[in-house]
């Protein structure tokens, strides 16, 4: 019998995975990190009792917080991505090739050692990439201190307890502005409203000082349990998520992406939100 992963997000109710085989469990210098490889799900990433990427289902959530911001952009050259020690992001980023460089702020140096040994699959070579700029620091010191310039931000972070819970707040979300260019977007990983509802409402709240259109989008991550997952969308441009179909289309053609779960139709319809969720901002 294999051992059980219990998920510890959420009091009263949780989902478990089997741990049919574990490859690495360790504490780093910063988290508690898991990788484990399940029947269902392949290869599971965990930190803090928290699932954060499996094999399985990595790609909606890669996917939908890369493609839709940049396509919605249209010229996007630089992309900051804050977090995302798996690697999953930047190899999504990187797919087009009108970005010129990514840069990947994660503040745990063994999240990434340990995603490239044990899950390669999820950065698939995106950290060998001559256009991946790879910084190991703190991702809300750097955004503060930077006098960097992005077309998109791009916040891959864990829950807002331990090491996340800088990056959900109002002064993060000021330096990100002052780090986009003219029409940029910030993108967040907002948390599942049906669990998680307080933190649409926290992030709604920050993010409108600063912005002019803040708004969600949403897909399930059916690793992240609750139904849809939030993903914060902050531009001074609100014409970005209303592009029709036909001109997210057109230049979904000229990306040539072979997507999994990202389509125009999917991105347009990501904008529409339940009442439950509309009802948290
Ligand atoms: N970071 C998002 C994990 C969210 C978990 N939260 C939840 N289940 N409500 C994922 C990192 C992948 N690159």
């Amino acid at each position: 019998m294999s051992e059980w992963f219990n998920e510890t997000l959420h009091s009263g109710y949780g989902q478990r995975l089997t741990m049919d085989k574990v490859l690495f469990r360790e504490r780093t210098e910063h988290q508690d990190l898991v990788i484990f490889e399940n029947a269902v799900f392949g290869r599971v990433m965990a930190l803090d009792g928290i699932v954060q990427t499996t094999e399985g289902d990595e790609f909606v959530y890669h996917e939908m917080l890369t493609h839709v911001p940049i396509l919605a952009h249209g010229r996007v050259k630089r992309v900051l991505i804050i977090g995302g020690g798996d690697g999953g992001m930047a190899r999504e980023a990187l797919r087009h090739a009108s970005v010129e460089q990514v840069t990947m702020v994660e503040i745990d140096r063994s999240v990434v050692d340990m995603c490239v040994k044990h899950l390669p699959s999820i950065s698939n070579g995106a950290f060998d990439n001559p256009r991946l700029d790879l910084q190991i620091a703190d991702g809300a010191k750097f955004v503060e201190e930077t006098d960097g310039k992005w077309d998109v931000i791009i916040v891959d972070s864990t829950d807002p307890i331990g090491p996340g819970e800088v990056l959900f707040r109002e002064s993060f979300y000021k330096a990100c502005k002052r780090c986009l260019t003219d029409g940029g977007i910030l993108v967040t990983q907002n948390g599942v409203p049906f669990v998680q509802g307080s933190e649409v409402t926290n992030s709604f709240d920050r993010l409108g000082p600063h912005f002019d259109d803040v708004w969600f989008y949403t897909a399930a991550v059916p690793t992240y349990q609750g139904g849809l997952m939030a993903f914060g969308w902050a531009t001074d441009d609100s014409a970005l998520r209303q592009r029709p179909v036909a001109e997210i289309a057109s230049r979904f053609a000229g990306a040539s992406l072979d997507c999994n779960y990202y389509t125009p139709e999917a991105h347009v319809a990501a904008f529409g939100l339940p009442a439950f969720i509309r009802r948290l901002m």
